[in-house]
C-alpha cells in the first residue's frame, strides 16, 4: 500500500528520531535528484520513468540533511513503497518457506541440484559445465542444451541470471526455461524444434558469492564478494564489462553499490561471460535482473545515440514486452550506465542483447513469481525461435555503414579516420543516418562542422 510521506514525518526523520525500519521510498525522477544522489553517493534500488527508489537508512537520512538536499525538497514529494527494504525478503519466506531455506527461491545448492536433474533427464542433450570460479572459490555452473543427433547450422543463445545478488527472481527465470525445455521436449513442437536446431547456454546464477551472501547474511547485497583494495567488498558485475567501461553511470569509489572495479573485466564472473561469448559466438542473449517490469536493450552507456540496429532490437524487444506485460525501451532512457552486459555483448560481439527487469520488487511474492516463471520461458522461446540469423548477416545498407562510423564518434574524439570514412558519403546521407540514430544535436553540429573544415577540425571543440 503506497502512502505519502508527510512533511511532519519527514521532519521527524530528518531530526534524527529513531526509526526501526529502513523504508524504500520513490523520489521524483529528475536530473537534479539524480545528480544529488550521485554527488551524495546515495545508491538507488531502481530507476524508472516513474521515479527513483532509494533505501532511507541511517546514512542516507543524514546525507539528505544537507542544505542542498533540503532545498531540493527531495523527500517532500516522496512515496513510501515498502516500509522496510528487507521486509520483501521476509514476506516471501514467511509465505513460502517449507523444507527449503529460501522458500520458492533456489539456493546455490538447489540450483545445482536442478541443473543435475536436468542433465539426468536428458543426458544426451544437456551438459553441465563450470563457467568459472568465483573469488571465494565456488563454481559458476552452466548448462549447454543441444541435440547432437541433429545436423545443420545451429545458432547459439545465452541466458544469464543473477548479476545482482539480491535479485533472486533472476535465477528462477533461467531455471524455469531449462525445466520448460526438459518437460516439453518431444511433446511440444516448438520446444522440440528449438532444442533440435539451436545451442542454448544457460548460467542461472552468475554472481554466486553475492547471491549466497544475500540469502544467508545481508538480503539487500548487490555486488559480488571480491575484496577491494580500500577494504570494502564487492564489484558491480553489471558495470565491469569492457565496452566503454566507466564512461557513465558507474562509480570508481569501491564502496559504492555500482563500483565498476579496478579495471575492465577484472571480475571472475565477467571473465566467465567473455569466455562463453568467445567460445559460442552467440546470436542473441538475455540477462535477467529485477525489478521494474522492463525490457531493455543497448545502448546503456549513452542516451546521445541509438544503436545502429535499434529497429531490430526494438522490434523483438516490443514483442518480448507483450509476452511479459513489460515496457520496452533503450536502457539509457532510464539512466546511462556503462559496463553492462548488453553493451558488451552487442558492442563487442554484435549479439542481439537484452536485459529483462523482472517484476515489481527484488523478490516477488508467490503469485507474481508464478506469473514470471510461466511467461519468461515463453519470451525466450519467442526470441530464440524467431531471431535465427546473426545481426552481422542481416542489414548492410549504405545507411548502416554510416551509422557504424557515427557510433564510434560518441565518447571518442572526432578523429581524422572517422572524418575520412564519413567524407565518402553525401551530407544528406550522413544527416539521414544521424536522424535515424536520434543523435544528440550538439554532436550532430560538431560532426557536420568538422566535415566542412576537415583540415582545421582539430581546433573545434570536441564532443566529450
Ligand atoms: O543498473 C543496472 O545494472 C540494471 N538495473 S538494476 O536495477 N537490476 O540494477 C540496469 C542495467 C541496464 N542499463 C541501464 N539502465 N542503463
Ligand atoms: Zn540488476
Amino acid at each position: 500500500m503506497k502512502k505519502l510521506i508527510w512533511g511532519f514525518a519527514l521532519t521527524a526523520c530528518l531530526l534524527g528520531v529513531a526509526q526501526a525500519a529502513n523504508p524504500i521510498v520513490r523520489i521524483p525522477n529528475n536530473a537534479e535528484n539524480w545528480k544529488l544522489l550521485h554527488d551524495l553517493r546515495i545508491d538507488y534500488m531502481a530507476r524508472t520513468p516513474e521515479g527513483i527508489d532509494i533505501v532511507l537508512d541511517g546514512p542516507t537520512r543524514l546525507k539528505l540533511q544537507t542544505q542542498r538536499a533540503r532545498s531540493l525538497n527531495v523527500l517532500r514529494s516522496s512515496v513510501e513503497i515498502m516500509p522496510d527494504a528487507e521486509s520483501q525478503f521476509r514476506e516471501v519466506l514467511d509465505e513460502t518457506r517449507n523444507s527449503s531455506p529460501s522458500g520458492i527461491y533456489h539456493t546455490y545448492e538447489e540450483m545445482k541440484e536442478a541443473l543435475d536433474q536436468a542433465v539426468a533427464a536428458m543426458p544426451d542433450k544437456i551438459k553441465l559445465f563450470e563457467a568459472g570460479k568465483t573469488s571465494e572459490g565456488r563454481s559458476i555452473w552452466g548448462v549447454e542444451i543441444k541435440n547432437p543427433g541433429t545436423s545443420g547450422e545451429k545458432p547459439s543463445y545465452l541466458v544469464l541470471g543473477s548479476h545482482h545478488a539480491r535479485e533472486w527472481i533472476s535465477v528462477e527465470a533461467p531455471l524455469y526455461f531449462i525445466r520448460d525445455l526438459v518437460e516439453n521436449y518431444g511433446k511440444d513442437a516448438e520446444a522440440t524444434k528449438l532444442v533440435d536446431t539451436s545451442v542454448i547456454v544457460i548460467v542461472p546464477m552468475l554472481n554466486v558469492d553475492g547471491t549466497i551472501f544475500s540469502h544467508k547474511s545481508q538480503p539487500m547485497w548487490r555486488k559480488n564478494r571480491n575484496k577491494n583494495e580500500n577494504g570494502t567488498i564487492g564489484v558491480d558485475n553489471n558495470r565491469n564489462y569492457s565496452y566503454k567501461w566507466g564512461v557513465s553511470g558507474a562509480s570508481s569509489w569501491a564502496g559504492s553499490d555500482t563500483y565498476m572495479g579496478p579495471c575492465a573485466m577484472s571480475e571472475a564472473e565477467n571473465q566467465a561471460v567473455r569466455a562463453l561469448a568467445d567460445k559460442y559466438g552467440f546470436v542473441a542473449a538475455v540477462s535477467f535482473h529485477s525489478y521494474s517490469d522492463l525490457i531493455l536493450w543497448p545502448w546503456s552507456y549513452t542516451d546521445k545515440i541509438k544503436a545502429k540496429d535499434d529497429s531490430i532490437l526494438r522490434k523483438h524487444g516490443t514483442e518480448m514486452g507483450k509476452i511479459m506485460g513489460y515496457r520496452p525501451i533503450q536502457s539509457s532512457e532510464l539512466y546511462p550506465a556503462a559496463g553492462d552486459t548488453d553493451d558488451f555483448l552487442y558492442g563487442e560481439y554484435g549479439i542481439l542483447s537484452y536485459t529483462v527487469e523482472l517484476g515489481s520488487r527484488f523478490v516477488p511474492r508467490e503469485a507474481e513469481y508464478r506469473e514470471i516463471v510461466k511467461n519468461a520461458p515463453k519470451m525466450l522461446r519467442y526470441l530464440f525461435g524467431t531471431f535465427r540469423e546473426p545481426l552481422a548477416k542481416q542489414v548492410q545498407a549504405e545507411n548502416y555503414a554510416i551509422r557504424q562510423i557515427l557510433e564510434k564518434v560518441v565518447y571518442h574524439k572526432i578523429n581524422p579516420e572517422s572524418l575520412d570514412s564519413l567524407s565518402l558519403y553525401s551530407k544528406a546521407s550522413i544527416q539521414g543516418a544521424m536522424n535515424d540514430l536520434d543523435m544528440d544535436s550538439l554532436l550532430q553540429t560538431q560532426i557536420m562542422k568538422a566535415l566542412e573544415h576537415k583540415e582545421t577540425f582539430s581546433q573545434l571543440p570536441q564532443a566529450q
